[in-house]
């Protein structure tokens, strides 16, 4: 069993909805255990054009799957999500990206762990620290980084 950390954002839509939908879509696998979900944040965008906020939060699994297996899962709850984005980088409706599997390092065509760019942003540290505080230090502060005041429900464990 590995623990690894997801993050998840939205800024299409019902945003809220999207991120809860990603919460309940993971925990009802049997291959992934929601361990704990972070607070939300309302974020200013980072990169690409114009658009809303987002909001983001982390998530903190143990899953048997390894981190491929792992990355597809993502992709089918973006599908799941009826996932729009109308460009690179522009706005959608749900996004789920693997953080940390690990300590495994991986450089590939399709993975790089620890995601890249991670540690630059904090749209991705400010809910990480909430579920990882050895990961991310406790007086760090991030601009456009907002408590949103809404929370994500861990779904009872089928
Ligand atoms: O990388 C994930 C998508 N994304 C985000 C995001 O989730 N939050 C914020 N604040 N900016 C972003 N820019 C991109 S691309």
């Amino acid at each position: 069993m590995a623990r690894a950390y997801l993050a998840i954002g939205s800024n299409l839509g019902d945003r809220r909805a999207y991120l809860q939908l990603a919460v309940d879509e993971l925990a009802a696998r049997s291959d992934v255990t929601v361990v704990a979900v972070s607070r939300v944040y309302e974020t200013a965008p980072v990169g690409g054009p114009p658009q809303d906020p987002y909001l983001n939060a982390a998530v903190a699994i143990d899953t048997p799957l390894e981190p491929h297996a792992l990355l597809h899962v993502c992709h089918r709850v973006e599908e799941r999500a009826e996932r729009v984005r109308v460009e690179r980088w522009g706005p959608r409706t749900l996004d789920v990206d693997v953080l940390l599997y690990e300590e495994r390092r991986i450089d590939d065509a399709e993975l790089t762990l620890p995601h890249p760019r991670m540690w630059e942003r904090g749209f991705v540290l400010a809910p990480l620290r909430d579920v990882a505080p050895d990961l991310v230090a406790a007086d760090a502060t991030w601009e456009g980084v907002r408590d949103a005041a809404v929370a994500l429900a861990i779904p009872p464990h089928a």
